[in-house]
């Protein structure tokens, strides 16, 4: 996704707080990037501090060296690597675009490995409720290039897998609190009007690029 590494830094959100309005309210969009985001940005600085070794490493990088990590260190960094790449996954699959639902080629995907945009809907929703706890529900491709929904527990990613990502939903009760309180169906019903489906398309096509260069 990108070769940044330590120190790493927030990236800006791509829209305004009230952009996801009225799906999801501006102060929880705030509070969810600046704060939250923020957070895992500094305790991931934090605990990579120590390790000069680590310090020209990638999230995805990072994510994928798991249990080569040093072992006092290895859950903080993870864990906050975790949540720095997943959030910056999650805010820019969102924002305002043209069309509603997929198209193109990820249409034809979808409606493939689906039956239909409803279906899939359904199952990535599902995927979404049953999470128990915190977590995520994910989109991704898998190896042989087929799509696939999954979720994710606490800041886990599908890249330390070498999934890759089109879709993330982060199910944490932080991302939809304020607004929906215990109802995190209607957070995910609502949910699916902010994706940005044009960035969806591109993560897409990055994907099916990975696959043939892998
Ligand atoms: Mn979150």
């Amino acid at each position: 996704m990108n070769k940044e590494h330590y120190k790493f830094s927030i990236k800006p959100l791509p829209y305004d707080y009230g952009a996801l309005e009225p799906y999801i309210d501006a102060e929880t969009v705030y509070l969810h990037h600046d704060r939250h985001l923020q957070t895992y940005v500094d305790n991931l600085n934090n605990a990579l501090e120590k390790y000069p070794a680590l310090h020209t490493k990638s999230l995805v990088e990072l994510l994928r060296m798991g249990p080569v990590l040093p072992a006092d260190s290895k859950d903080a960094i993870l864990n906050n690597a975790g949540g720095v790449y997943n959030h910056n996954f999650y805010f820019s699959i969102m924002g305002s675009c043209s069309s509603n639902c997929p198209s193109g080629e990820l249409k034809k995907a979808i409606d493939m490995q689906f039956k239909s945009f409803e279906n899939f809907k359904d199952i990535l929703k599902s995927s979404g409720l049953k999470r128990f706890g915190s977590g995520w529900a994910w989109l991704v491709m898998g190896k042989s290039g087929t799509l696939r929904i999954m979720s994710t527990p606490n800041q886990s990613s599908p890249v330390s897998v070498h999934l890759c990502p089109i879709i993330a939903l982060d199910v944490w009760e932080h991302a939809y609190y304020l607004k929906y309180q215990n109802r995190r169906a209607d957070y995910i019903d609502n949910w699916f009007n902010t994706i940005n489906w044009e960035k969806v398309n591109e993560y897409y096509s990055l994907c099916l690029k990975n696959q043939r260069t892998r």
